[in-house]
């Protein structure tokens, strides 16, 4: 998509362009690594710009990725955000060279730029999040969903933000990307095997292969055949559950329609709780 215009933004004697392509390009040239994981920031990075946003609350308007909170207590520590410190990290290079832009657009165009590098759709994607000062502006905890649980606290979860059910569904498909780490969140192992290609697979395995709960002391997950993949029990809950099921097998077999829908879904997701200013423009 077409990034906005440079705007001029005058700091001092000096004018600035604010060139939101240029930190676009910023961000693709760190995505792939040697070394992480599967070889790239991707994933993380997609599920900094979720967390960040996720918080949502449409009953008061508190939360969601306005204000980049997530840099103070208590929310940098909150157990569901355990290793996103790393990808707040990976990006503080990106802010000093382009001190103009705000954490909180910062974090949510990595998301989108990620979900593009890796083969995804074009997110719709705007600025103008301003950065909170402090901790006191942090979100109320226990806003993000728990693995462990069933399909009715995924739609209170993401009701509270004002999903539906397609939306939901087609949300979770970002589990086609990356993988869980037992020191993260005491899960283990990959949804799909290519987790740094943003496709349907995930609602394809999820449907095609055979999940059993998997023998360990860990916390309940299932596993492939192979022992190598892995789905949550919240992930199971999609194809438990009829209604999202249907969701589900539409998506396995119209990689178009969840591209699309979760480009809408996705796009909605990192802007709310935030106010624009009239003059922009979605791009
Ligand atoms: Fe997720 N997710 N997620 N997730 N998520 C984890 C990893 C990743 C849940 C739990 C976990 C979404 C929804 C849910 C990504 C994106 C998205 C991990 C593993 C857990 C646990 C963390 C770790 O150990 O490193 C639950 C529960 C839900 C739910 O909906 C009920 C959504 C909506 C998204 C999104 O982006 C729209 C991504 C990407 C990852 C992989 C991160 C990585 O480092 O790799």
């Amino acid at each position: 998509s077409e990034m906005p215009q440079p705007a001029a933004l005058a700091t001092g004697q000096t004018t600035v362009k604010k060139d939101y392509g240029a930190v676009k390009k910023a961000i693709e040239d760190i995505l792939d690594v040697e070394g992480y994981d599967d070889g790239s920031y991707g994933p993380l990075l997609v599920r900094l710009a979720w967390h960040a946003s996720g918080t949502f609350d449409k009953a008061d308007g508190t939360g969601g990725s306005n204000g980049a909170t997530m840099r103070f207590e208590p929310e940098c520590s909150w157990g569901s955000n355990a290793g996103l410190d790393k990808a707040r990290s990976i990006l503080e290079p990106i802010k000093a060279k382009f001190p103009w832009i705000s954490y909180a657009d910062l974090w949510t165009l990595s998301g989108v730029v990620a979900v593009e590098g890796m083969g995804g759709p074009t997110i719709p994607w705007r600025p103008g999040r301003v950065d909170k000062p402090s901790g006191v502006h942090c979100p109320a905890g226990g806003r993000l969903p728990d693995a462990s649980k069933g399909a009715q606290h995924i739609r209170e979860v993401f009701s509270r933000m004002g999903f539906n059910d397609q939306e939901m569904v087609a949300l979770s498909g970002a589990h086609t990307l990356g993988r869980c780490h037992t020191d993260r969140s005491g899960y283990v192992n990959p949804w799909t095997n290519a987790p740094t290609t943003f496709s349907n697979l995930y609602f394809q395995d999820l449907l095609n292969k055979k999940w059993t709960p998997k023998k360990w002391d860990g916390p309940l997950q299932y596993e492939d055949n192979t022992k190598t993949l892995m789905m949550l029990p919240t992930d199971m809950e999609l194809i438990k559950d009829k209604k999202f099921r249907k969701y589900v097998e539409l998506y396995a077999k119209n990689e178009e329609q969840f591209f699309s829908d979760f480009a809408s879904a996705f796009s909605r997701l990192l802007e709310l709780g935030v106010q624009f200013p009239a003059a922009t423009v979605a791009v």
